[in-house]
């Protein structure tokens, strides 16, 4: 099993050959994953909305029903090549299974830091108790112009062969097409509210993004463990792609609900700066992964973000949330986890 400053990485355990899960992947009864189709006496089970985006006259009507029910949901006719999204999805999967494990650890994010760049596996580093995510990730942190030569460090920007200078002109593409999508989307949600199109991203200024690559191994044991905990993105919003195995479930009036891969769609999940923005009126939607035990699974997320020095507050009155520092914000979700919503509860007034 290989170790790397204390992370083992999910993808080695695998390939050890377990069968059962070690403890500390284990779930307690009440995070486990659980269907919920046995609860149900009829057999209706909602999914998020799909929207088409080149749908002009209906397009806001729909954002808004989205973001007040779901705080997720998929866009269509986004303007982003598919065969991109394709791309994107080949040389994310192409690290994890065509690199040897020696490979990938020289890729290694920094242990010691919350969500550094590079190839990694626990998502919180403080909290050495918590029960950890059946989940590898590879964290591409984009500073923008993209490709910066001068980028100071990272793994994204180590020395690389011509295959690699490839994929990150891939990586490149994809991070503006997204960067441009998401200023469109915010722009669309903010009028659905009766403001002007610039409105959130007003509040939430120059987007620093991330895109993080997420793998998931067969799990021997999946009703045991989570992909990835319960929690909702502490940005303002991101904007996921997956493969076709399935696995992320976003949560809706209490229930955990499958959210069904659609190969040419952008699943679109409101984060938290926008929930507060909004005042409420949308919420980030709370969302986890499953694992199952036949397929490797992999999402590409990426993740807008304010800049840390940024203070975000709402844009309607009366306030129901407390200013934040951005920075703090980020500090905390990591010191303290996840744990569903809670860094926003302790924001309410
Ligand atoms: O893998 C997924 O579908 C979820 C990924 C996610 O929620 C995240 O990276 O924050």
């Amino acid at each position: 099993m290989e170790v790397a400053g204390n992370q083992i990485r999910v993808q080695s355990i695998v390939q050890d050959g377990k069968v059962v899960v070690p403890p500390q992947y284990v779930q307690p009864p009440e995070t486990r994953p659980q269907r919920n189709v046995e609860k149900r006496n009829n057999n209706y089970i909602p999914t998020p909305p799909v929207i088409d985006l080149s749908n002009v006259n209906f397009v806001h009507e729909q954002l808004e029903r989205a973001c007040q029910e779901w705080g997720a949901f998929h866009v269509i006719n986004h303007g982003v090549p598919v065969e991109l999204l394709d791309e994107m999805r080949r040389v994310s999967r192409s690290f994890f299974e065509n690199c040897s494990m020696d490979q990938k650890l020289s890729y290694a994010c920094d242990p010691n830091s919350p969500a550094s760049e590079g190839y990694g596996s626990r998502m919180l580093v403080a909290s050495n108790d918590n029960v950890l995510d059946w989940r590898d990730y590879y964290d591409h942190t984009i500073l923008y112009p993209f490709p910066a030569e001068t980028h100071p460090s990272g793994p994204t920007f180590r020395p690389i062969t011509v295959k690699e200078l490839l994929d990150r002109k891939v990586v490149a593409e994809y991070s503006d097409r997204m960067n441009a999508l998401a200023e469109k989307l915010l722009g669309l949600i903010s009028e659905s509210l009766g403001r002007s199109s610039s409105c959130i991203k007003d509040v939430v200024g120059e987007f620093y993004q991330n895109i993080t690559v997420s793998y998931y191994p067969p799990c021997p044991q999946p009703e045991l463990t989570l992909g990835l905990q319960s929690h909702s993105d502490f940005g303002a919003i991101t904007l996921l792609i997956q493969d076709d195995v399935g696995g992320l479930e976003v949560s809706k009036d209490g229930e955990w609900i499958f959210v069904n891969p659609l190969c040419d769609a952008i699943f679109v999940i409101l984060a938290d700066q926008t929930e507060i923005i909004t005042n409420g009126q949308y919420k980030s939607a709370q969302h986890r992964a499953i694992t199952n035990a036949k397929h490797a699974r992999l999402s590409v997320a990426t993740f807008h973000d304010p800049a840390k020095t940024k203070t975000i507050s709402p844009a309607f009155d009366p306030p129901k949330y407390r200013p934040v520092m951005y920075g703090d914000y980020v500090s905390s979700w990591y010191t303290t986890g996840p744990e569903g919503k809670r860094n926003m509860d302790a924001l309410v007034l």
